[in-house]
């Protein structure tokens, strides 16, 4: 037998091989947000920084649950495991018959040539990552170097942060000179009420900059009442989504990565959306409206 390429994480969770058909019929059109593809790795190399070693999760699988869950497209986030190597991304956006847009990792030092060929590709943005378990903290300067390039092009930047590094992190993404999304409503502690100062600092944040969007993501994350309705969770989301309707997306995150508690059935992730948002007018920006101006505006 082969030996793979890479041995996943010892504890690593695999994605759910076979979730439940959701109750909830997303809209036509409905566009999955926020996914990844891994690997796979022995085509496409995991980075030698990288903080994990995930299980394979490929773009035919991607599409594969895409069907199943009722969505016709994805946004494809870069994951850190392949660091500022998009090739595994650039792939399956160019396999996907116009039906994924992207978001990369670049660095500074990337041409004008590489930048245009990745939005040829399908790239609509870039991701800065500040959670400090996958990442080394990233020095700003070479980043508001790579948000100044990528402004003109029309491209947005999405910030991925815990609730606590909001406050130290705030002067840098209110001077971001593009759309800016936050992931995963900057990982609040869902334990503490939804009214209080940490929610509300971030609302504060998303109400005083209208370029800053939400991805009302997640749930299985920050969840401590857990499957099959992170109860917990819903108010958060809920009320981002009720006051800016036309400032949030969603996805399912699958392939899910670093998950401990459990693995989620992605079924029930899409039943938490009639929950966040109850009306087919919200759900119609959150799913199709909102991501379709971002990503396929062209
Ligand atoms: C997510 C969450 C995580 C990981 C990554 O790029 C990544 O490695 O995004 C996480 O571990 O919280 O957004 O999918």
């Amino acid at each position: 037998m082969a030996v793979p390429a890479f041995q996943k994480d010892a504890d690593w969770l695999d994605w759910h091989p076979n979730p439940s058909k959701p109750a909830f019929a997303p809209p036509a059109g409905a566009v999955d947000a926020h996914c990844h593809v891994f690997g796979p790795g022995d085509a496409f190399p995991f980075a030698p920084e990288r903080k994990y070693t995930p299980c394979d999760a490929s773009k035919e699988q991607l599409w594969a649950l895409r069907d199943f869950l009722g969505f016709s497209r994805n946004v494809i986030v870069q994951a850190t495991c392949h660091g500022a190597d998009n090739r595994a991304l650039v792939d399956a956006l160019v396999h996907s018959n116009g039906r994924a847009r992207g978001v990369a990792t670049v660095r500074a030092d990337i041409g004008d040539e590489e930048l245009r060929a990745l939005h040829e590709a399908g790239v609509r943005g870039v991701r800065f990552n500040f959670v400090k378990r996958l990442v080394d903290a990233p020095p700003k300067a070479p980043l508001m170097e790579v948000a100044q390039r990528i402004a003109p092009m029309g491209w947005h930047t999405v910030i991925y942060f815990e609730a606590p590094d909001l406050e130290e992190n705030i002067d840098f993404f209110t001077s971001l000179p593009t759309t800016v999304v936050v992931d995963h409503m900057g990982r609040p502690d869902v334990s503490k009420p939804v009214d209080g100062p940490e929610f509300a600092r971030f609302e504060r944040f998303m109400a005083e900059n209208e370029n800053v969007w939400s991805k009302v993501t997640c749930p299985e994350r920050l969840s401590a009442e857990g499957p099959p309705a992170y109860g917990d969770v819903v108010p958060f989301a809920r009320h981002l989504v009720d006051r800016f309707p036309d400032r949030v997306l969603w996805g399912t995150d699958w392939p899910h990565p670093n998950m401990k508690s459990h693995m989620p059935d992605d079924g029930h992730l899409v039943d938490f959306i009639p929950k966040i948002a109850p009306t087919p007018e919200l759900q119609h920006k959150l799913l199709v409206d909102n991501p379709l101006r971002l990503y396929w505006n062209d």
